[in-house]
């Protein structure tokens, strides 16, 4: 079993970004600038959008946080997407989701105009991906694919089995590994929360790209002997055993999955920072495209 490592993964990447970023300024190019919308305090989107903004620091791109209350309403949240749009100074605009329940996400990501729209959730970017045309990927479903090409896996004719059915996750992952690339060139089965037997599926695939929200959800019996497993969970569960009580863990029984698969991607320290190169990326991206 080997591990796919998001800190060793992601180490690189930061680097050759770091060095886009250079090399575009020597040519007289600007910083590259996020901004990212933050609805409300919740801890978990405080945590990962302070973390973007962290990396924006590091990499050399300039950031702005917009920190909003949660009674906004949904017009004064997309009059504040407007205004991002319209500044000039700005390359990429992330609203960082989940929403408070008054507000449609829907709405507020239709709002952001598609050349800044880093995070990829513009229907103008899934369309785009979908016709396999150049865009803004999104971030996670981006992130694992950068992780498969750096461990040089290739996925051809392999079987691809998808839970989760989302937008931004699920979705997207069984176009990417569905299409006329590499990775990709795989055969993939969506699942979701109606699939009866489950197991019937997952136990055929040579990649599982589990994306339910549901801790240690796949467990070792679904499992492959030799599989790939990818783990986009990331669950807070209570640990007495833990100073703030709690614990992540991802989508997979780690513990048990493991010993059987060729690769697997642990939580934390695997995908979720994966998600934040892919922002980055498409950030750095988006400021390229907007100077041409
Ligand atoms: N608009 N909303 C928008 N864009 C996104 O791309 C996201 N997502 C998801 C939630 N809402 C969003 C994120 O940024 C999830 N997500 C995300 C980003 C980063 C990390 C996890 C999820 C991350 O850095 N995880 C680390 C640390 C986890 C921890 O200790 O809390 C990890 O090692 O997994």
């Amino acid at each position: 079993m080997q591990l796919l490592d998001g800190v060793l993964v992601s180490g690189h990447i930061k680097e050759q970004i770091k060095q886009e970023v250079i090399d575009w300024q020597a040519g007289g190019g600007k910083k590259p600038h996020l901004a990212a919308v933050l609805v409300g305090n919740n801890p978990a989107s405080e945590a990962y959008v302070g973390s973007k903004v962290k990396h924006c620091d590091e990499l050399g791109f300039d950031s702005t946080l917009l920190r909003l209350p949660a009674d906004i309403s949904e017009a004064d949240l997309i009059s504040e997407v407007n205004k991002l749009n319209n500044d000039d100074a700005v390359d990429g605009i992330l609203v960082q989701l989940p929403l408070p329940d008054h507000i449609s996400p829907d709405s507020v990501i239709n709002a952001i105009n598609p050349d800044k729209d880093v995070d990829g959730f513009h229907p103008i970017s899934q369309g785009r991906m979908l016709l396999g045309q150049p865009t803004f990927l999104p971030a996670t479903p981006y992130g694992i694919m950068l992780m498969l090409e750096y461990y040089k896996i290739n996925t051809s004719g392999m079987h691809c089995v998808v839970i989760g059915r989302s937008n931004i996750v699920g979705t997207p992952m069984t176009i990417l590994m569905s299409r006329n690339g590499n990775p990709g060139n795989a055969t993939v089965t969506m699942c979701h929360s109606r699939t009866k037997n489950l197991k019937d599926f997952t136990l055929s695939a040579d990649i599982i790209v589990a994306a339910i929200g549901r801790p240690k959800y796949v467990t070792e019996d679904m499992v492959k002997e030799g599989a790939i497993v990818i783990d986009v969970g990331i669950n807070r569960i209570e640990d007495a055993t833990r100073k703030s009580g709690t614990r992540l863990v991802g989508d997979v029984d780690f513990e048990n999955v493991a010993p059987k698969c060729s690769y697997i991607t642990p939580v934390p320290k695997g995908v979720g920072l994966m998600t934040i190169c892919g922002l980055m990326k498409n950030t750095l991206l988006a400021a390229k495209m907007r100077a041409k």
